[in-house]
């Protein structure tokens, strides 16, 4: 029996009427996931009381023998999840282990190049308001305007954006990018202008796991990613090298002063560089979770999740909605809504009303404000993780149409919701509100 809906009801309530939001809302937020009931328990464990500074073998504190055993898990099963040579599961989160890659690569002042926020990117790939753009000389490139490639990344652009301003870092990774990367051209281009390739695969982890997508690990120097999207994991992040390992040492020795490996670099830029203790509780949950994605169901659960996507990506296009670059590869779409007449901010807060969750977004080119936006972008990683298949997805894509097409109409809210209850019913989620 829990303890905590006596031992502290206010708090208890916030949990369970947030529990009772993920179970009765369709959740489209491409970048969030439904864990299983073990990786719950096993944040909700002792771990979190025990300091580890340090690595497994290694730590600054007594008492980390078995705290030891689970990281080493977290490590192997990950290694093995993406074929990498070196793994460190500590950061917190993607920011946290993106910092450890600049800290490591980069002096203040260095230039790198990575996709424009307003194009899909990241906050930490060099906006102006992030300590990436802050600390760092961020250049970009986009997505094409127009033409058959309009939405895309042109990789004859980013070649010449690269020879323009010789980045010492050449980062890929998105948040609001539908398609899949070309690594082997990136990589080219990094080579001959000298610069070190860093994929953050936050997004698209889980789907490069069960090879549904192009594998970074061959062609990056160092991918970072976090563990709660795709992956289906806590929330944190994670620093893999994969086979260019030898490769890369040569490049960093000199700013240490001696020969150092590319992983003591990495481990040192997470602990000490950027972070104090370990979060012990979420590294255990991390090891479930990549115990989960090797196993054979992952990868069909991986498989359905880009089915899953095309096929809503075709049925808004069929209702005359304006999907950036046409479509999708991966788990999400973007949908610039300026031909139907309603902001970002307001098609948001239209389908929050029907309990359908999704996020408004900037799109390429956009007139509005950040906070405002002309899109939304949608994913099917959470209700893949509910079972939804082509057909309830097709149905989510009505009821989202049925929203938008008639703003702020009640009766048609009212049925929406209705429906969204029923279709939730169908493919239910948590039956306990404390794992
Ligand atoms: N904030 C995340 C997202 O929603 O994509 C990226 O870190």
């Amino acid at each position: 029996m829990p303890d905590l809906p006596s031992h502290d009801p206010e708090l208890y309530a916030a949990i369970q009427q947030e529990v009772e939001r993920q179970n009765d809302g369709l959740e489209l937020i491409a970048s969030e996931n439904f864990v299983s009931k073990a990786v719950l328990e096993a944040m909700g464990t002792a771990l979190t009381n025990k300091y580890a500074e340090g690595l497994p073998g290694k730590r600054y504190y007594g008492g980390c023998q078995f705290v030891d055993v689970a990281e080493n898990i977290a490590r192997d099963r990950a290694k093995k999840l993406f074929d990498a040579d070196w793994v460190n599961v500590q950061p917190h989160s993607g920011a946290s282990a993106n910092a450890a890659i600049y800290l490591t690569l980069m002096n203040p002042g260095d230039t790198f190049l990575g996709l424009d926020l307003a194009h899909g990117g990241h906050l930490t790939h060099g906006s102006p308001v992030n300590f990436s753009g802050l600390l760092y000389n961020a250049t970009y490139y986009g997505v094409e305007r127009e033409g058959p490639m309009a939405g895309r990344i042109d990789m004859d652009r980013v070649r010449d954006k690269a020879r323009e301003v010789n980045p010492k870092m050449i980062s890929i990774g998105a948040s609001a990018y539908p398609r899949d990367f070309d690594y082997a051209a990136f990589r080219d281009i990094a080579d001959e202008v000298g610069a070190f390739l860093w994929m953050d695969m936050a997004h698209p982890a889980g789907l490069i796991a069960a090879d549904v997508l192009n594998d970074p690990l061959p062609h990056a120097h160092v991918v970072t990613t976090t563990t709660h999207k795709t992956l289906r994991g806590p929330r944190g992040g994670m620093i893999l090298v994969g086979n260019d390992f030898e490769n890369t040492l040569g490049k960093v020795a000199p700013k240490s002063g001696r020969v150092k490996m590319m992983s003591e670099l990495f481990d040192s830029a997470v602990f000490p560089g950027t972070q104090g203790g370990p979060l012990m509780h979420v590294i255990a949950a991390k090891a479930v979770a990549f115990g989960e994605a090797l196993k054979p169901e992952f990868t069909t659960y991986a498989q359905q999740i880009v089915k899953n996507a095309k096929a809503m990506a075709a049925a808004f296009v069929e209702r005359g909605f304006d999907l950036v670059s046409g479509g999708t590869d991966n788990h999400l779409m973007l949908i610039d809504l300026r031909n139907k007449g309603v902001t970002g901010k307001d098609a948001e807060a239209l389908l929050q009303a029907a309990e359908i969750t999704v996020n408004k977004n900037m799109v390429p080119f956009d007139d509005q404000s950040p906070f405002v936006t002309s899109g939304i972008r949608v994913g099917t990683p959470a209700m893949t993780t509910r079972g939804f298949d082509e057909d309830a997805f097709r149905q989510v894509v009505d009821l989202m149409d049925r929203v938008l097409s008639k703003p702020g109409d009640e009766t048609v809210l009212q049925q929406v919701r209705g429906e969204v209850h029923a279709l939730c019913e169908r493919f239910p989620l948590y039956d306990f509100v404390i794992a």
